[in-house]
């Protein structure tokens, strides 16, 4: 995990004090907007975890201080809204674990983006977020979250991120807390038209 990440999820969860990460290797820190141009629209890679490279590639994988305390597993079939997708399971003492990607954002910036994504829970007693941390050039991370107590069947949550006009990137997580486990699909980015 980076400095920034582990700052912002600082910030977001003031009790930790120390950050971990396991990750794809394929993933960057700059994410699949690396290739961006100026002309390019942000765009939010492998959503529903179906890419040829890997079902993670383009995520990072994230837990709290102990690497052992989340494992991620790949589910296919019936599990699934779409096949495969991922499953964050608790099996430590560590309060969260993660997915997370960084989407850079050209010069000429939507006035926000939508992220939708589709949670279901398994034994789940505590909430799962739907975080976007927008990253602005010296300054901290604009946070927010939509946290969502699971179900046991999928169900869609939506996180509407404005973005200002010195934004650039916005680092969208799936963030795990305490026990049980949650499945991850079809997490979708769509943008948001500008203030008029
Ligand atoms: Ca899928």
């Amino acid at each position: 995990m980076t400095l920034l990440r582990c700052l912002a999820a600082a910030l977001l969860l003031p009790v930790l004090v120390s950050c971990t990460s396991t990750g794809s290797q394929d993933s960057s820190e700059a994410g699949p907007g690396a290739v961006a141009t100026e002309t390019a629209a942000p765009e939010l890679l492998n959503g529903s975890f179906d890419a040829a490279e890997h079902p993670l590639h383009g995520w990072e994988k994230g837990v709290h201080a102990n690497p052992d305390s989340y494992r991620f597993e790949i589910r296919t079939g019936e599990e699934c809204l779409s096949n495969p997708c991922v499953a964050i399971i608790q099996q430590g003492s560590e309060p969260w674990g993660g997915i997370f990607q960084m989407i850079n954002l050209p010069g000429q910036k939507p006035g926000g983006v939508r992220f939708v994504a589709m949670f279901r829970g398994i034994d789940a007693d505590s909430p799962t977020h739907l975080q976007a941390l927008v990253k602005r050039p010296g300054r901290p991370d604009d946070i927010h979250e939509a946290k969502v107590d699971l179900l046991p069947v999928f169900a869609p949550v939506t996180l509407d991120v404005t973005l200002p006009e010195d934004a650039s990137a916005v680092e969208i997580g799936v963030v795990h807390h305490g026990q049980g486990a949650v499945v991850v699909d079809d997490v979708s980015m769509s943008l948001l038209p500008g203030q008029p």
